[in-house]
């Protein structure tokens, strides 16, 4: 795909996922295809976090004051907020915000609800739009004023070592979500800079699109006793004291169908993982004049046989020349076609197209085991498709040894570079600032930045290095000596 970007706007538009005409500049439709895609792709994540967690629903209107409390908290938004002004005709006493995330709508309710050290830990999600009101450039599920699908958890602990291992559990829930979508991912602790506001540290998931530019696709923030004691929410300890809780928030957004569409698509369209296809098989009849009705009644059954077994199936009987229904079901991503004509009926056979891999097979419909086998190559495709996924993302990452060399790697390759650097906040923002403007000539722009998100080692990584000799590297930009890897990428 030559331009990613007029690419992912026209395939948007021709597998009808999202209407972008709507007359308020980022604000899209859902339109019934990408719904579905949306609905299959929420399942996942709800299957996951039922385990754990409870689903509920909050307002989305918070109160000025509410909002205003956590100082650092409503400095981040202050730029990003609607507001409500008016009811009718009435001027409100106090202005209502949009939510632009549910910190400051869920912890004063949290602060009546948790009472006691047996009521720890909490964790409760929900899905729903939050408003923000993005000054860069808007780009449909990537960068959106209404996010229709953000899902935000939260969860409340007694002690500090219980709300570290919930970031640990929350990057593990993610990865299992985006592993199950094929979507590859790279982990990092956020530089300070750059961290939810109000959060102690952030830990995000990056991917790289096929343009090469990194995109931000989940977040997991450990706040600490910020917000508790901001808005009072304390329990008593078995011993009678009462205490602060220790919270997390942690979200994804439509950046995630954004991924799915944007890193398994190629020329011919959509590629869907099965697990959020619409359809995962499409039966396609291959009609003569001749024996028409027996080809078509053939097909029922097998659509039949496969619905029966749990999967999403669609027998496209239109009056239309097949090769049309093979056009528009392999831009749509269907991930497997059943074709089926008078001589497969006679063969006992069907033939079987991959749409990852735009491969034909035949296979045999003699018996029932057939279902198993179209089971099983869903699953391959699955994999398949991850394999691949990760493939092309491996190959967007590289090592730099100086800052020149970091900055022609992404004006040359883009995805992600890593370096070794010292970890100082004022280094890194020169540093930022080097590859940014002095190197590539970049000047302030509202759509293209430069990130350094930064990858903490941990001990097994600097076991590793010191293995490899590599301990006593130094930060590429100051020569200090080096206790962290950074990243550097264009980002979305
Ligand atoms: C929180 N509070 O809010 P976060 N369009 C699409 N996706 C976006 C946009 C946008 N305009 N802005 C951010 N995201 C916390 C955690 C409750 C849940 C994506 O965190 O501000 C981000 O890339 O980091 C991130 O993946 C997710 O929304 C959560 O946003």
């Amino acid at each position: 795909m030559t331009d990613f970007s007029e690419w992912f706007h026209n395939i948007l538009e021709e597998a009808e996922i999202i209407d972008d005409r709507y007359p308020v500049k980022g604000m899209n439709v859902w339109q019934p295809q990408g719904f579905k895609i949306r609905k299959y792709t929420l399942e996942i994540l709800r299957n996951i976090l039922d385990k754990t967690h409870e689903e509920v629903l909050f307002p989305m209107l918070i109160p000025e004051d509410e909002l205003a409390k956590e100082a650092i908290h409503v400095k981040g938004f202050e730029e990003e907020v609607y507001w409500i002004t008016h009811g009718g005709l009435t001027e409100l006493n106090k202005k209502l915000a949009l939510r632009p995330t549910s910190e400051t709508a869920m912890y004063p309710m949290f602060s009546l609800w948790v009472r006691s050290h047996t009521d720890l830990p909490m964790r409760f999600y929900q899905i729903v739009n939050t408003f923000r009101y993005e000054t860069k450039h808007t780009r449909p599920l990537i960068r959106v004023r209404e996010i229709t699908t953000f899902k935000e958890a939260h969860t409340v602990h007694a002690t500090e070592e219980e709300c570290e291992e919930e970031v640990q559990n929350a990057v593990k829930i993610y990865k299992q979500f985006f592993d199950m979508l094929g979507i590859p991912y790279m982990i990092s602790k956020r530089p300070q800079w750059d961290k939810f506001p109000g959060a102690k540290y952030t830990v995000a998931f990056d991917t790289i699109l096929p343009d090469g530019k990194a995109l931000q696709i989940g977040t997991v923030h450990n706040l600490d006793q910020t917000f508790a004691k901001t808005f009072d929410i304390t329990y008593e300890t078995e011993e009678g004291d009462h205490k602060y809780v220790y919270q997390t928030c942690y979200g994804i957004s439509d950046r995630v169908i954004a991924s799915i569409i944007g890193i398994h698509g190629d020329e011919k369209g959509l590629c869907l993982p099965p697990a959020v296809a619409p359809y995962q098989v499409v039966i396609v009849p291959i009609i003569f004049k001749k024996g028409a009705e027996e080809v078509l009644e053939f097909c029922r059954n097998i659509e039949a046989k496969l619905k029966s077994a749990g999967l999403r199936v669609h027998f496209d009987d239109r009056d239309i020349r097949a090769g049309k229904k093979f056009y528009e079901h392999e831009m749509r991503g269907v991930p497997l076609r059943m074709e089926i004509g008078p001589r497969d009926i006679e063969n006992k056979n069907a033939v079987v197209f991959r749409r990852d891999k735009l491969e034909k097979d035949t296979i045999s419909i003699e018996s029932d085991d057939f279902i198993d086998e179209i089971k099983s190559t869903l699953s391959n495709i699955t994999h398949d498709m991850r394999e691949k996924a990760w493939g092309s993302f491996n190959k967007h990452l590289r090592d730099a040894e100086t800052v020149e060399e970091a900055a022609r790697e992404i004006e040359k390759n883009m995805g992600i570079v890593t370096f070794h650097w010292c970890g100082n906040e004022a280094c890194g923002k020169e540093l930022e600032e080097k590859v940014r403007v002095d190197i590539l000539g970049v000047r302030e722009s509202k759509s293209e930045t430069y990130k350094m998100p930064l990858t903490e080692i941990t001990k097994e990584e600097i076991d590793l290095l010191q293995e490899e000799g590599a301990a006593a590297r130094e930060c590429i930009n100051c020569g200090k000596p080096s206790t962290c890897r950074t990243m550097i990428a264009k980002t979305y």
